[in-house]
């Protein structure tokens, strides 16, 4: 098909996650301004093959009309549409069942232990609030769609999702992606909702992981818990096939890379650089979040010093960490814990010019955070588990002149790279890694890198997309033909 103009017509791409991918501030009755948030589905922005819509939560409760309509009209100069969640759904199905019992299961954390027997009576009401909240998003996207459009649904808020868009339409093309890990099926069968979540995803005509292990999972967790036929392919049910892959997520690396270029970055590069000059820069930047790990990596770092007592005013540890979900109690918890521990090694081992750690709980703006990763010896990537982590791919993308090492956790996953690998948990393994790390040859260094970033400036999150929606067409043209013959 072909533009008035002559130019192909590129697909519709209806994109629908909880958040959409800029945030909305209040500025008057009906003026809003908007800001780009950071996050992994921000790589989806840099996609061009498609005309790409955003559908999702805005992250603001705006009860009144005037509101709802302004946000409408100032989110569509960005191809976002908004979807109005109250304040009561927010509670019960972002705050409750996202993030206090999905969360934590698909992390292998466990149902909330404070108070089980307040979470088991909670539950119901969360998790119909969740499938109310879906059936919403359900209900905007359905308002949006035309014949033809690609629907892309993503990650665990919305797995309910596939089974109500198709329930308005058994031609919609709908995708399901998830950006966490899918646990072993032992883990998934402890949620009391696992059976219907499992059959919703099922709904969908691909459904994609960032792993294969994930993907094995979730096809394991269909034939054990629903008692269906997993295929090479995916899961059958009655002869309907839901193709079932693994589809890595990259980042826009040229967006970095060029980054480095502009001279607001390159004065931070040169202020940081003197700042810091004669240590050793190590880096970690993390949501402010259990499963990063955080607390251990700072007292793998304490480990470093107490154990490598002539590199102690040789290297300093920058740990960035945006605080999430700050009205919960146990993310409250973690960040006092940081804090204590922070305090108590900075008190142990700084001197009155300088300490070993500097803890920031923010977010930094862009320019900064590439400024950062540039000048960075070591980062320190240490997830107790991860569905992927771009922070590892973010830091390769901005390292083509000071090429440093990676330490990546065992347990978060980044496909194609090269790092010192550790066990987070296990602090004196790590401890032992950062030293190889900060004492690495230049050779191996140089080796590393080459690799690192010929794989991240190619496996990126235009390819990504590209991928998952055209195995998600593919998948739509087999399935007819298979119903033809
Ligand atoms: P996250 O858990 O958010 O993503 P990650 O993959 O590391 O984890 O992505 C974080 C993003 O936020 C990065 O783009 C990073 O630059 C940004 N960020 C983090 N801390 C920041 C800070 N202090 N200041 C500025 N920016 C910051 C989820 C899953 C991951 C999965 C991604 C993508 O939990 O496992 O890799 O989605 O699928």
């Amino acid at each position: 098909c072909e533009n008035q103009d002559g130019r192909p017509l590129r697909q519709r791409l209806l994109v629908v996650a909880n958040r959409l991918p800029v945030s909305a501030v209040r500025r008057g009755e009906d003026s809003w301004s908007l800001e780009i948030s950071a996050g992994g589905l921000s790589a989806l922005l840099g996609v061009k093959e498609f005309e790409a819509r955003w559908i999702g939560w805005a992250g603001v409760n705006v009860p009144d009309e005037i509101g709802q309509k302004a946000l409408t009209r100032a989110l569509a100069e960005k191809r976002c549409i908004p979807v109005f969640l109250d304040e009561e759904i927010v509670h019960q199905y972002y705050n409750g069942y996202c993030n206090n019992i999905l969360w934590p299961v698909f992390h292998y954390l466990g149902l909330p232990q404070e108070d089980r027997l307040a979470t088991t009576r909670s539950f119901q009401s969360q998790f119909a609030a969740y499938k109310k909240a879906n059936q919403m998003f359900a209900d905007v996207v359905n308002k949006h769609y035309e014949e033809g459009d690609v629907v892309w649904c993503h990650d665990y808020h919305l797995m309910f999702l596939p089974k109500c868009l198709k329930e308005y339409s058994s031609n919609m093309k709908v995708g399901w992606f998830l950006h966490t890990p899918f646990p072993s099926s032992e883990i998934h069968r402890t949620l009391p909702s696992r059976s219907e979540l499992l059959r919703s995803v099922l709904a969908a005509d691909l459904v994609g992981f960032h792993t294969y292990d994930y993907a094995r999972h979730f096809v394991s967790a269909c034939t054990r818990i629903l008692g269906l036929e997993g295929t090479p392919e995916g899961v059958e049910d009655q002869g309907r096939l839901t193709r079932v892959a693994a589809f890595p997520i990259g980042i826009d690396s040229d967006r970095f890379i060029r980054a480095l270029e502009v001279p607001q970055v390159q004065d931070h590069i040169k202020e940081l650089e003197e700042r810091f000059s004669g240590r050793k820069v190590m880096l970690g930047v993390d949501r402010l979040d259990m499963i990063k790990g955080i607390p251990q990596k700072i007292l793998a770092f304490e480990k470093f010093l107490e154990e490598n007592s002539h590199w102690r005013d040789k290297v300093v540890l920058l740990q960035i960490a945006v605080p999430t979900r700050t009205d919960v109690p146990e993310y409250q918890k973690l960040t006092s814990q940081v804090h204590e521990i922070v305090g108590r090694i900075n008190g142990r081992f700084g001197t009155l010019t300088a300490v070993p750690i500097h803890h920031l709980d923010r977010s930094l703006d862009f320019p900064a955070l590439c400024a950062l990763y540039a000048v960075t010896d070591v980062a320190l990537v240490t997830s107790l588990r991860d569905g992927m982590n771009l922070v590892s791919y973010e830091f390769v993308a901005c390292q083509d002149s000071k090429k440093g090492v990676l330490i990546l956790s065992e347990d978060s996953t980044i496909s194609g790279c090269w790092s010192n690998p550790c066990q987070p948990w296990n602090i004196t393994e790590v401890a032992d890694s950062i030293r190889q790390a900060l004492t690495m040859s230049c050779e191996e260094r140089e080796k590393r890198h080459r690799h690192n970033f010929a794989h991240v400036t190619t496996h990126t999150a235009q390819e990504w997309a590209e991928t998952f929606v055209s195995e998600l067409n593919d998948t739509v043209i087999e399935a007819q033909l298979r119903t033809r013959q």
